[in-house]
């Protein structure tokens, strides 16, 4: 199959040569430079969206460290009053190239939001407090950028308590999301199976056109099943005004998922050494830190699976279903050791890694072996460039350097084999006929950044 894609080849070669990864990679930041932020992709993302700008920030740390605070500090331009960073702060250049835009969303005049930035009315899952610390980490003068982290410091403690007053009702100390977009893992099986129990009719979804099946063939995207739902429920937001906290009280999508909260609550350890530098009260922090972990293990562990699944907090049930999310509390210091030996485990098995005679690139976004996957559909199973760095990560936490390493060269020769593709087919041994095993958009920012990233570079 060819994707539509494949036309930037002209501009853009697939193959990179393993010397020039470092300048190959640099020239795909380059090349999404759009004024003060990267956009994650030439044509199919021409916005910013939130968790990217985050990992994005890491592939300049090193080489361009004003870039990697302006990306963060573009995007907190988007925060909203009640502390929610959105999923995407438009460009107004770009205006009509994706959907749903800005005037979709009809977040124009919503009390909160910022008066002169475009953002859509949803979230994504909190990963500024952790980047935060790493720019601190890898930052050239730590002095001279100390009202950067300062400044900074304040808009993440803003944003991590959004999610504690409001997504978290029952002060559980888990957050929930209220759209499969605000996942990041957008088309994930999971959400498939939450669906069944949202009952609409088709009056109720909105006129819309997809853009980005002008840019990459449909099987590599959600089905249109899948996006009748996620507009379905951007309609349910809009009407309602993005009101908090009584939105919630009628509204069908609320889910607590592993990674979000793993992430959550990692940048809260984050900023509690953040605040430490800064000479602040952490207290707080410390709370929620604690909090969230014995939630992790208290409601989203499945001992039966030995992973950490998600709950559907509206019809109150858990969804087995085996994702690379629920292997992500690995980041955070949640899983006990007898946990993290039984997710290492699924890690090393044919669920992910395959067979001697079919083996598998770490690590698959749904698990080989589910009902749901499939190796070619965004989410459904490839592997995905920073859900690996995430999860190389967490590793190293948990004392497996060379499982780590693994995570860390399958991602490095995945993108010398194919390019700087958005995801990857998980099979090391692509059917025939499959001209490459990199799908979605190419010269994909955070497969550059986190490359750099893991190179040093
Ligand atoms: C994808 O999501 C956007 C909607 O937010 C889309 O499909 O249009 C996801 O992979 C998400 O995680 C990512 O942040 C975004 C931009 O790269 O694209």
């Amino acid at each position: 199959m060819i994707h539509k894609i494949m036309t930037d080849l002209s501009v853009y070669p697939a193959h990179v040569a393993t010397g020039n990864l470092v300048a190959a990679a640099q020239s795909v930041l380059k090349n999404n430079l759009l004024g003060t932020f990267t956009k994650p992709a030439p044509t199919l993302y021409p916005h910013q969206w939130n968790w990217d700008a985050g990992f994005i920030a890491l592939g300049y740390a090193r080489s361009d460290f004003r870039q990697a605070c302006a990306e963060m500090t573009s995007l907190f331009r988007g925060q909203w009053a009640n502390g929610m960073v959105p999923q995407i702060v438009f460009s107004v250049e770009n205006v009509g190239k994706y959907f749903p835009g800005y005037f979709f969303w009809k977040t124009k005049g919503v009390p909160g939001k910022p008066r002169n930035t475009r953002t859509s009315g949803i979230t994504m899952p909190p990963v500024h407090g952790f980047i935060l610390n790493r720019l601190l980490q890898l930052a050239p003068d730590t002095k001279a950028a100390r009202p950067f982290f300062q400044r900074m410091f304040e808009r993440v403690l803003l944003l991590q308590r959004y999610y504690y007053k409001y997504r978290d009702p029952e002060r559980e100390g888990l957050a929930f999301i209220c759209h499969p977009w605000e996942s990041g893992m957008d088309n994930l099986p999971t959400w498939e199976e939450v669906f069944t129990q949202i009952k609409f009719d088709p009056s109720e979804v909105p006129p819309y056109e997809r853009r980005d099946l002008e840019h990459v063939d449909a099987p590599y995207r959600p089905r249109k099943a899948s996006y009748d739902r996620y507009i379905y429920l951007v309609n349910r937001l809009r009407e309602q005004r993005y009101r908090e906290p009584d939105i919630w009280n009628d509204y069908p999508f609320q889910v607590q998922e592993p990674m979000f909260n793993a992430i959550l609550s990692h940048s809260n350890e984050a900023l509690l050494e953040l605040g430490q530098w800064l000479g602040r009260d952490t207290g707080q922090i410390r709370e929620w830190h604690t909090q969230t972990n014995r939630a992790l293990n208290d409601k989203l562990w499945d001992e039966n699976k030995g992973i950490y699944v998600s709950y559907d907090r509206v019809h109150r049930r858990h969804i087995p279903i085996v994702t690379a999310g629920g292997l992500i509390p690995l980041l955070c210091g949640a899983p006990t050791a007898n946990q993290a030996a039984r997710m290492i485990a699924l890690l090393q098995s044919p669920a992910f890694a395959g067979t001697p005679e079919n083996p598998a690139w770490l690590c698959a976004s749904t698990a080989l072996d589910e009902p749901g996957f499939d190796p070619c559909r965004y989410w459904r199973g490839p592997v995905w460039i920073n859900m690996n760095w995430l999860l190389f990560h967490g590793l190293q936490r948990y004392g497996q350097p060379s499982l780590a390493t693994v995570l860390r060269s399958d991602s490095l020769d995945l993108v010398r084999k194919y390019g700087f593709w958005e995801y990857y087919n998980p099979w090391k041994n692509l059917p025939a006929g499959e001209v490459s095993g990199g799908y979605g958009s190419n010269q994909f920012s955070w497969t550059a950044a986190l490359t750099l990233d893991w190179l040093g570079a």
